[in-house]
């Protein structure tokens, strides 16, 4: 007699990022599974959420398991109510209705989800864990490779991950002779240069809304019509725009690829974290797109696609391995000690300080900016500032529509905050307003002097650059790739050093005001 395997019935968890309509789990349809999706308050409000991040994730939620369930697949899903707020709530509410005790789950991206998660375990339901199917590196390989390191070396890692894919190479070298062409990435946009039309795609949005609303979960920022919704909200759409920019911006992606512009909220870049975060979009196929397109198309630059393609198969993979070798200790890391407020601003935008009201005015619209903004911007503020580096998180966490903690918090309180004192990134990103009137045309509409640095009307930033590396001489006077910035400090005379610290204390106690 042949062995009769008996099928038990199973849910599988689909999380609101983990929207990989490619994943093994779909390649055949089993009655005997049932695919659950939750709208939850808990993860609707663990920050506060921007209304753009929140309606994108529960449309594009909606419209996967609609598709699943075109295909003959058993879906189960939950709108958001303020009822059963949690995932695990809901997920054990759902085991003991069918009478399932076996869940498998795509592993979560987020330290916070895999731990609520493992908690079900205990009582009594059979969890299981696959892969996602999305990332291109593991996490053990990066453990491997940088474990016993005092900081980590992004380039290794870029180049390892280059030569594991094959992309951008010739045999074992690489394609153009270097790795990375990263000094050729840095031209501010010229005097009347005009960024064309962008391409967006269009959701109507208006029945998620309502729901949002109706629940009463708390968001921030603004949406606009609801009827163009312009973030992708599937697959096809994530396609379009991706298709549209490799078409038209990526010329142009790597030259200006840290210019800022007012009225411009997204310059050359993709707008495709979003649908990659959520994993609508495969980053191993975008990279290869990128490729072909540098290889059939002679206005496409190796430092363009070069420069791309490092965001992706380098930071992009790289944060995330960092994300798993050092949760939880890393969201406490706190080097500086910084333990100030944001100022109030920071949720509305109203600030003299230009560079930051269009950064920040724009994030509240548009639940974006674009990598310079957030690093050399309000970064860049909040460390000089000296900020708490929770308080940033949670701010970054919940305004962008592609904030997902694993790649937020290492940007964050790694790569711009200084948090880990260097284990991401080698000095800390902070800069006077010369950098910021080089990259962008924010100074000349300023009430601040971009040149002065002790005045009553001087940029916020010069004053603060300098007393920043005065109050951290202790801890960076050393690291020898700021040198120059403590030669010039000792340079200088004391009443100068003084009156430097008498406006940059006049700065920090009226934060609020500025
Ligand atoms: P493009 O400039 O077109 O780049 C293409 C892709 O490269 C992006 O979609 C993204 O997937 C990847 N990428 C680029 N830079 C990084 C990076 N530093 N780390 C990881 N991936 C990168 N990115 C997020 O996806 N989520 C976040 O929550 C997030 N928070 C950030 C916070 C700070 C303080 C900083 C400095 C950066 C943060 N980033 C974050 C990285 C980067 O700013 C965004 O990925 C980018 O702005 C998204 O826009 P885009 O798709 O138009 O990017
Ligand atoms: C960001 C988000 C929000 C706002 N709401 C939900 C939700 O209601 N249900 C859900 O499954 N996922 C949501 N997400 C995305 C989750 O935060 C994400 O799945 C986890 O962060 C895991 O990485
Ligand atoms: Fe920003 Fe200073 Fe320039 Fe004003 S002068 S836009 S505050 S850098």
């Amino acid at each position: 007699m042949g062995l009769v395997l008996k099928i038990y019935p199973m849910i599988r968890l689909i999380l609101g990022d983990q929207l990989n309509p490619k994943h093994t789990w779909y390649s055949n349809v089993d009655p005997s599974i049932t695919y659950a999706f939750f709208e939850c308050m808990d993860e609707a409000s663990y920050a506060p959420h921007h209304i753009q991040k929140v309606a994108g994730i529960f449309e594009a939620m909606r419209q996967f398991a609609a598709n699943l369930r075109d295909k003959g697949h058993n879906v189960h899903y939950k709108k958001i109510t303020a009822s059963l707020p949690s995932l695990g709530e809901n997920l054990k509410a759902l085991t003991e209705n069918l009478n399932i005790t076996v869940v498998q789950c795509q592993e979560p991206d987020e330290w916070r989800v895999k731990e609520h998660l493992n908690e079900l375990s205990n009582q009594g339901v059979t969890m299981s864990f696959v892969s996602s199917e999305h990332f291109i590196s593991t996490t053990g390989g990066f453990k491997q490779q940088f474990s016993g390191k005092k900081s980590l070396l992004m380039e290794s890692f870029y180049r390892r991950m280059r030569k594991e894919t094959g992309i951008l190479m010739e045999g074992q070298q690489p394609v153009g002779g270097k790795w990375n062409f990263d000094a050729s990435n840095r031209k501010s946009l010229p005097k009347n240069h005009q960024v064309p039309p962008r391409f967006f795609p269009e959701t109507d949005v208006t029945d998620v809304l309502k729901d949002i609303e109706a629940a009463g979960v708390k968001t921030i920022g603004s949406i606009g019509d609801p009827k163009y919704f312009y973030w992708p909200t599937n697959t096809d759409q994530a396609k379009s725009i991706f298709y549209y920019w490799l078409e038209h911006d990526l010329p142009y992606f790597g030259d200006f690829q840290d210019a800022m512009a007012r009225n411009q909220w997204a310059m050359y870049h993709s707008r495709i974290s979003f649908a990659l975060n959520t994993k609508m979009i495969d980053p191993l196929w975008v990279c290869q797109q990128v490729e072909l397109a540098y290889r059939n198309r002679p206005e496409v630059s190796i430092s363009a696609a070069e420069g791309f393609i490092r965001q992706i198969i380098g930071w992009r993979e790289f944060m995330r391995g960092a994300y798993w070798m050092r949760m939880p200790e890393f969201g406490t890391l706190n080097y500086f000690e910084h333990d100030r407020k944001l100022p109030e601003w920071f949720w509305t935008g109203e600030t003299h300080m230009e560079c930051m009201k269009q950064t920040i005015g724009q994030s509240l619209s548009h639940a974006y900016a674009h990598h310079i903004q957030r690093l050399m911007i309000t970064g860049n503020f909040a460390l000089l500032s000296g900020i708490d580096p929770s308080e940033v998180d949670l701010w970054y966490l919940g305004i962008y529509i592609d904030a997902f903690e694993w790649v937020e918090i290492t940007n964050t309180r790694g790569m711009s905050q200084f948090a880990d004192g260097g284990w991401i990134a080698t000095k800390p990103y902070v800069s006077s307003a010369n950098y910021i009137h080089k990259m962008s045309d924010y100074c000349g509409s300023c009430k601040y002097d971009r040149k002065t640095k002790t005045e009553a009307n001087s940029c916020p930033f010069n004053t603060l650059y300098w007393d920043f590396y005065m109050r951290h001489s202790d801890k960076l006077g050393n690291n020898p790739r700021i040198g120059m910035v403590y030669r010039t400090l000792n340079k200088m005379t004391p009443e100068a050093k003084g009156e430097i610290q008498e406006r940059a204390n006049w700065i920090l106690n009226n934060l609020n005001t500025l």
